[in-house]
């Protein structure tokens, strides 16, 4: 019961890693709202399971990637939930693409759910958080890819790098209203963004063998750090990042 009666706002919720952490934050006592894109039924079977955990959820669709949706996000969870103490900026999308040929319009939309959606959700949450006057947590998902490239990721890890940025930015600007800014840097979690580049069987084995702890992560992996920053555990960690990789980047040789 780390988070009881705190609020907590997910993007990106209706599968995946962002619902893992939504269900797991009411797990340990929150109620959350959830933002989504367009998969209704994930999004209300996410709210069925907060609310058999006796919390409260609530489902706000939504395209990260236009500015108002953030505004309309954090308003209609305040509507519903009455305050904000965490958010966690999960929405992503990983086209993966060669770079020679990128198209630019999957370079846009990379950079505008991924960074720009990110800054003006993370913007309309703080704003929030300081109306209230008694500080929160913003967690982003960043990735292990803020640190490390992918041949078909050119678009996506400048974003996730972008994220950590915006953490540590954010870190000191919202530091004197006691509002504490992380990233998570998930390694290889299976869900639908990897999907179709881990059906090549080569590349599966090879990343799973890198893994000192033997195997891909699951969305679940995600909950305990994320409740961890979220909570009053880590009130003195602001700024920071913790890979959640299964020990993948330090396995160089
Ligand atoms: P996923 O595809 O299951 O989840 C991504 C979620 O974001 C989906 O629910 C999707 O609907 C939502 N989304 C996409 N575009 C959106 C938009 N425009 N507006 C609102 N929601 C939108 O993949 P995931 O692995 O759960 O990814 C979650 C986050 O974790 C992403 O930011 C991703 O970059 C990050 N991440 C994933 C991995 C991994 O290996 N799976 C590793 C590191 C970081
Ligand atoms: C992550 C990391 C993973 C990849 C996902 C899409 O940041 O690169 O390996 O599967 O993105």
């Amino acid at each position: 019961m780390l988070l009881d009666g705190k609020t907590v706002l997910v993007t990106g919720a209706s599968a995946g890693i962002g619902r893992a952490v939504a269900i797991g934050c009411a797990w340990h006592g929150a109620n959350v709202a959830l933002n989504f894109a367009r998969d209704v039924a994930g999004a209300e079977s996410a709210v069925a399971e907060i609310e058999k955990l006796g919390r409260k959820g609530v489902a706000i669709q939504g395209d990260v990637a236009d500015p108002q949706t953030a505004k309309d996000f954090v308003a209609k969870a305040v509507d519903a939930l009455g305050r904000v103490d965490v958010f966690v900026n999960n929405a992503g999308i990983c086209p993966f693409h060669a770079f020679l040929d990128m198209p630019v319009e999957t370079f846009e939309r990379t950079m505008q759910v991924n960074l720009h959606g990110a800054y003006f959700m993370v913007q309309a949450a703080a704003n929030q958080m300081v109306e209230q006057g008694d500080g929160g947590s913003i967690i982003a998902m960043s990735s292990i890819s803020a640190l490390v490239g992918g041949e078909y990721q050119t678009h996506y890890t400048p974003t996730k790098a972008g994220l950590h940025s915006l953490m540590q930015s954010v870190a000191i600007a919202l530091g004197k209203h006691k509002i504490r800014c992380n990233s998570l840097f998930p390694g290889t979690i299976l869900t639908d963004i990897n999907k179709e580049d881990l059906a090549d069987t080569k590349k599966r084995e090879y990343m799973e063998g890198r893994i000192p702890l033997g195997r891909l992560g699951q969305p679940e992996d995600l909950v305990g750090p994320t409740v961890f920053l979220a909570s009053d555990l880590a009130q003195y960690v602001t700024g920071a990042s913790l890979l959640v990789d299964g020990g993948a980047y330090v396995n160089l040789q």
